[in-house]
C-alpha cells in the first residue's frame, strides 16, 4: 500500500467516486483496513440514487426490510421502517443516518464532481481531476457511481425553447414542484414514470402522459409499518437476509421451480392472481421459472397482466394503448403501481400515444404533436438514464498508455468478475457491467466485501498494482454472455440491453447484466480470493 513504500507521497490510499449507498459502506469497511480513504461526491449531500431521484411518488420496489444495509446488528436495531416500500424522502433520511452514526462525512468530500482519472504506470496511482481543477492522487480508485446515474434528456427538438418550467426526474428540484392546478406533461413511462403520474394525477389540474412504449407494470401492495409489525420484521432479520442470499436475484422472491406447462389452467390463472394480489416483485421475480425463457409461457403471463389492464382502464382504446405489444412480460423492468391505470379514468388525465402523433417539437409553450399543440406549466421529463457504462462514459477514464475506457468497452464492456478490466489496474468497480445485479444493496455489501478483501489481501503482501488479466477477461466476458443467451429480455430494447436512442453510440444491444444467480456469481468470486487471486496479475 501507499504508506509501506512511499510514506504520505499520495493523498489517499482509496479514492471512492461517489456517496451512494456503495461508496458508504465502502468506505466504512476501508477505514476498518486503516486505509486512508477519501469518498467524492458530486452532490451536496450522500444518499446516491435517492438524493438525486426525488421526483414526487419515488419509492423503493423492493421490500424495506430487505433493501437496507444488513452488515451491523446496532443499525438494524435504531432503525425503523415506517412503509413496506420506503418513500424516497425516508431512505433518504436513513442513509443521512447511517453516514453520521458511523462517522462518514469527515472523509467525504462534497461538490466534488470528477472529470477525468489518469493512471500513471510509473508512480503506480491515479490521478483524479475535479471539475473544479482540483487534483487527487490515489493508490487504489473505487467506482461507486451507480448503474442508473446518468440522466438523459430526450433528443427532441426544442427542448431548451420552452418558457414554463421543466425537470429531469433525477435532478428534481430540492424544494419540490407544486402541481396544484397546473398543466403538466410527462414524457416517459418506465419504472419512474409510472411512479411519478400516479402522483402527479393526484393534484395536476390536466396532466398529458406521452407514452412511446407501454410497459408491463404490476401492482406494488405498498403499506405502511405498524410498531408491532416492525418488531416482528426486526426479530426476523436473519432469516431475511439469509433467504436474500439464497435467491436467484438476492429478492425476497425467487422463481418458482414449477415450468407453466407443468399445471393445470386453472393452478396456472390461481398461481397468476395470487401474485398479482401480493406485495411487490413476486409475479416478475417469483413466477413460474420458465416465464422469462420459454415465448409460450411468457404469453400466458403477458395475457393475464393485458386482461387485468383491461378490466381497471374503462376506455378500452386507451387501455388497449397501455398493453404492451412489442416485449413480453417480464422482458423489461416491471415497474410497480399503485392504481397507476386508474389514473387514466381520471377526466384531467390524457394519454397520447406518440406512434400515434409523434412528438414534432417542444415549443416555447409546450408540446406539438403531429395533429396539434398542447400547452403546459410544467414538463416533466421521465426518460430514463444512459445506464451501466453511461456513469463511466461521463468520466475521462484512461488506463495503461492513455487508453480510454470507453474505448476499450466498445462493442460492449469487457470485466473480470464485473469488477475489474484489464489495462486499468488498481481500478475495482461496484456495481459496475457483468456484475450481479437484483436486489442492488444486497449485491452492493457483498462486492464492497470482495473489493475489502482484495484491499486486504494487497496490503498483508504489500502489492501496489492489481490487474485483471487478459485470459480472466476473456473468460469471465464470454461467461456473462453466454448465460444471457435464451432471455427473451436480451432480445427487447430497454436500458439492460444498453440502447438510449438519446446517446449517440448506444443503439447496438450489448450484455451488459451478469445474468446468471447471485448464489453462482459469490460462489466464483469467492474461488478467486480463496485461491489468492492467482487469475489476476498481482505486483
Ligand atoms: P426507463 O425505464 O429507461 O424509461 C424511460 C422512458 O422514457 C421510457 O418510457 C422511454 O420510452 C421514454 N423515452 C426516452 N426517450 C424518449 C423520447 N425521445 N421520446 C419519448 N419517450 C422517450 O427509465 P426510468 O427512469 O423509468 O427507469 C430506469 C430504472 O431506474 C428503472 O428500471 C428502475 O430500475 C430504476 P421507450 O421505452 O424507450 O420507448
Amino acid at each position: 500500500m501507499a504508506a509501506s513504500r512511499e510514506p504520505n507521497a499520495l493523498d489517499y490510499d482509496a479514492i471512492i467516486i461517489g456517496a451512494g449507498i456503495s461508496g458508504l459502506y465502502q468506505l466504512y469497511r476501508l477505514r476498518e483496513l486503516g486505509l486512508r480513504a477519501r469518498v467524492l461526491e458530486a452532490g451536496t449531500g450522500v444518499g446516491g440514487t435517492w438524493y438525486w431521484n426525488r421526483y414526487p411518488g419515488a419509492r423503493f420496489d423492493s421490500e424495506s426490510y430487505s433493501y437496507g444495509y444488513s452488515f451491523s446488528r446496532e443499525l438494524l436495531d435504531e432503525w425503523d421502517w415506517t412503509e413496506h416500500f420506503s418513500p424516497q424522502p425516508e431512505t433518504l433520511k436513513y442513509l443521512n443516518h447511517v453516514a453520521d452514526r458511523f462517522d462518514l462525512r469527515r472523509d467525504i468530500q462534497f461538490k466534488s464532481r470528477v472529470k477525468s482519472a489518469q493512471w500513471d504506470e510509473t508512480a503506480r496511482t491515479w490521478t483524479i481531476t475535479l471539475e473544479d481543477g482540483g487534483k487527487l492522487t490515489s493508490r487504489f480508485m473505487i467506482t461507486a457511481i451507480g448503474l442508473l446515474s446518468a440522466p438523459t434528456m430526450p433528443k427532441i427538438p426544442g427542448v431548451e425553447s420552452f418558457k414554463g418550467r421543466s425537470c429531469h426526474t433525477a435532478r428534481w428540484p430540492h424544494e419540490g414542484v407544486d402541481f396544484t392546478g397546473k398543466r403538466v406533461a410527462v414524457i416517459g413511462t418506465g419504472a419512474t414514470g409510472v411512479q411519478t403520474i400516479q402522483e402527479v394525477a393526484k393534484t395536476a389540474g390536466q396532466l398529458t402522459v406521452f407514452q412511446r412504449t407501454p410497459n408491463w407494470c404490476a401492482p406494488l401492495h405498498n403499506d405502511k409499518i405498524s410498531r408491532e409489525e416492525m418488531q416482528k420484521i426486526r426479530a426476523s432479520y436473519p432469516d431475511i437476509f439469509k433467504r436474500c442470499l439464497e435467491t436467484f436475484a438476492c429478492f425476497l422472491h425467487t422463481p418458482d421451480p414449477r415450468a407453466t406447462h407443468e399445471v393445470t389452467e386453472a393452478e396456472r390463472e390461481a398461481h397468476f392472481e395470487k401474485l398479482y394480489a401480493d406485495r411487490g416483485f413476486g409475479i416478475w421475480q417469483g413466477n413460474f421459472r420458465d416465464i422469462l425463457m420459454d415465448r409460450k409461457a411468457n404469453a400466458l403471463i403477458s395475457d393475464f397482466v393485458a386482461r387485468k389492464i383491461r378490466r381497471r382502464v374503462k376506455d378500452q382504446k386507451t387501455a388497449e394503448k397501455l398493453i404492451p405489444r412489442n416485449h413480453g412480460f417480464g422482458t423489461r423492468r416491471v415497474p410497480l403501481e399503485t392504481k397507476y391505470f386508474e389514473v387514466y379514468n381520471q377526466p384531467n388525465v390524457e394519454l397520447v400515444d406518440i406512434n400515434e402523433t409523434p412528438i414534432d417539437r417542444i415549443t416555447e409553450a409546450g408540446i406539438k404533436t403531429s395533429d396539434r399543440e398542447r400547452s403546459f406549466d410544467i414538463i416533466i421529463y421521465a426518460t430514463g438514464f444512459d445506464a451501466i457504462t453511461g456513469a463511466f462514459d461521463a468520466i475521462d477514464i484512461r488506463g495503461e498508455n492513455g487508453l480510454r475506457l470507453k474505448d476499450k468497452w466498445k462493442g460492449g464492456p469487457k470485466t473480470y468478475l464485473g469488477i475489474l478490466v484489464e489495462d486499468f489496474p488498481n481500478m475495482m468497480m461496484l456495481m459496475g457491467p457483468h456484475t450481479a445485479l437484483g436486489n442492488i444493496p444486497r449485491s452492493i455489501e457483498y462486492s464492497v466485501e470482495w473489493v475489502s478483501g482484495l484491499m486486504h489481501y494487497a496490503r498483508d503482501h504489500r502489492l501496489t498494482r492489481l490487474e485483471a488479466n487478459a485470459e480472466g477477461v476473456k473468460s469471465w466476458t464470454e461467461h456473462v454472455i453466454k448465460l444471457g443467451e435464451g432471455l427473451l429480455s436480451n432480445e427487447i430494447d430497454s436500458w439492460m440491453t444498453g440502447i438510449n436512442r438519446n446517446v449517440d453510440g448506444k443503439t447496438e444491444r450489448i450484455v451488459a447484466r451478469y445474468s446468471g444467480s447471485a448464489p453462482a456469481y459469490r460462489e466464483r468470486c469467492d474461488r478467486v480470493a480463496a485461491e489468492g487471486y492467482k487469475e489476476m496479475n498481482l505486483v
